[in-house]
């Protein structure tokens, strides 16, 4: 297991690489231009001067999260084209910086989705929420208005231009069902993995968050069987799973060790967090703790090293403690707290297995 963080850039972000430096057993930065487009070709300069704060703080580059997808591809337009191919030129860009995987999602519209980004918990912290039936019972539109006037419900990553656009595109996915997202997944990566094969960068799809279809809008990486269908969809190496603990666990029905004994070989990328789960369906993040949630980091955990993972792995959210300043979900402490239990477990287990050979 290899030990990345993900870091959102100079000026960015509240976290230093100085601390991060800090933090025991991490090895590499996860990170992306965040203030390029969707579609866009990304700057080569703009790679290698990310590549060099890098450097000086011994930090490897190699995982991206994410080069995003323009919703041309995903709404399968004619326009798609002209967006896959400034993919393919990012993936020979990232690959020069020597980038191994690169991490996306195929979810429309939104990325994840949470209706209260600082819910108290028990202890006093505060983490990322989610209700049920707040998203259900809420028309797209409202919505839509509501985060524009910024009020009381707050969506990650919406930039005012793109919010403009977000009734265009809820009627253009209002043609778009579940089957034809699977065919415009499969038509994205038969144009991109070959791609990525001779570029040595293996693709990694993060699973929808959460893992069922919200605002009438389709989901498809939600659960065993629909990731057993993605990697026959291109059955190669370099198209693989992010596989998130965090995101698929909001579905109990969701048995995460399984799938990780099953699609090891195929997992480049590992986003390992815990939430608790209620019985309305809601939840809400918790520590990486197994006790702490209703997700078994534990055993999960276990599977990984069961299968000999030597892929990179992250701790995903974490929560908001000792008053920290933070990106929601973004924390430095909470988030070397989950490094540390994932150590925990896995060099009790390395031991055990040492003294089992012996
Ligand atoms: C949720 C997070 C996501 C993830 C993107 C990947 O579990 O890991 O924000 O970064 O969906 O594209
Ligand atoms: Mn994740």
């Amino acid at each position: 297991m290899r030990m990345v963080f993900r870091w959102f850039g100079e000026g960015n972000d509240a976290v230093s690489l100085d601390h991060i430096k800090q933090i025991p057993g991490v090895e590499g930065l996860v990170w992306s231009l965040h203030d390029i487009p969707a579609g866009e070709e990304w700057p080569l300069e703009r790679i290698e001067e990310v590549k060099q704060q890098a450097d000086k703080h011994g930090f490897h580059i190699d995982v991206v999260e994410s080069v995003n997808i323009h919703e041309d591809i995903k709404l399968g337009l004619p326009t798609r084209d002209k967006y896959i191919e400034n993919y393919k030129r990012t993936i020979e860009k990232l690959s020069k910086v020597g980038v191994k995987v690169i991490c996306y999602n195929f979810m429309p519209v939104f990325d994840w989705t949470r209706t209260d980004l600082f819910k108290a918990l028990d202890d006093g912290s505060t983490a990322l929420f989610y209700e049920k039936a707040k998203v259900e019972n809420m028309d797209p539109i409202e919505l839509v208005e509501k985060i524009a006037s910024n009020q009381d419900f707050t969506m990650p990553g919406w930039e005012p231009e793109r919010l403009k656009s977000l009734k265009n595109l809820f009627d253009a996915y209002s043609k778009v069902s579940t089957e034809d997202l699977w065919n415009n997944l499969q038509y994205f990566l038969e144009q991109i993995i070959p791609v990525a094969e001779v570029n040595d960068i293996k693709m990694a799809i993060h699973p929808d968050d959460p893992p069922w279809p919200i605002f009438g809008l389709p989901r498809v990486i939600t659960s065993h069987e629909n990731i057993r269908r993605f990697l026959k969809l291109v059955d190669s190496p370099y198209n693989g799973v992010t596989l998130c603990s965090g995101s698929l666990g909001a579905n109990p029905e969701n048995d995460i060790p399984a799938m990780v004994r099953e699609f090891a070989d195929r997992i480049p990328f590992a986003h390992i967090r815990n939430l608790k789960r209620f019985d309305n369906g809601d939840f809400i993040e918790t520590s990486h703790r197994t006790a702490d949630g209703s997700v078994d980091i534990t055993n999960i955990v276990k599977a990984y090293h069961d299968s000999g993972f030597t892929g990179y792995a992250r701790p995903d959210h974490g929560r908001h403690i000792w008053d920290e300043q933070c990106r929601p979900g973004y924390g430095l402490y909470d988030r070397a707290l989950g490094i540390m239990y994932l150590w925990g477990l896995w060099d009790a287990m390395e031991n055990e297995k040492q003294s089992s050979t012996k």
